[in-house]
């Protein structure tokens, strides 16, 4: 069966490209997604991509990705720093999570630093652009492809 990988962002990424692009760069989120698809073309996997402003939405997907879904790439954007929610629901998913972040959190402000979600993240990806969902991706496919021969 192909594998699929959800593919998740926080609020206010719908503006990505329209908006900070001295921070965000000048890609629009519908740029990533078609950049993830051929990706995830090459890599012989299937993805769904969802961005919504409303935690609980983003807490539903993680739930229907339990069902649907062996991996998650996840940009929490600002709940990131916030929801002990969406950790909860992460930690509820038995697959890779890898969480991006398109800016370096590191070098901005302090309380952008913490992460509940990286509690649960496999991998934490900062700072490489709108360029690390393919890293974030490229990583589930292979820990999905090593955990096939295991
Ligand atoms: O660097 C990232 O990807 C962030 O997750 C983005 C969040 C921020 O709260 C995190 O600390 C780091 C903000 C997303 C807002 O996205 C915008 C995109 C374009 C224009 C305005 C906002």
């Amino acid at each position: 069966m192909t594998k699929c990988v959800y593919i998740l962002n926080g609020p206010n990424l719908n503006l990505l490209g329209k908006r900070q692009p001295e921070i965000y760069g000048s890609e629009t989120l519908a740029d990533v997604e078609a950049d993830c698809q051929v990706l995830a073309g090459e890599l012989g996997v299937d993805i769904v991509f969802h961005q919504s402003n409303a935690e609980h939405q983003i807490i539903d997907w993680i739930h229907e990705a339990r069902e649907k879904a062996q991996g998650i790439v996840i940009n929490p954007a600002a709940f990131t720093h916030t929801s002990v929610a969406i950790l909860d629901a992460l930690n509820t998913f038995e697959g890779p999570v890898i969480e991006v972040h398109i800016s370096n959190v590191h070098k901005r402000e302090a309380f952008r630093h913490h992460s509940y979600v990286s509690l649960r993240a496999d991998g934490v990806i900062a700072g490489c652009g709108p360029l690390g969902y393919q890293l974030g991706l490229r990583t589930v496919a292979a820990r999905l492809i090593a955990g096939d021969g295991e």
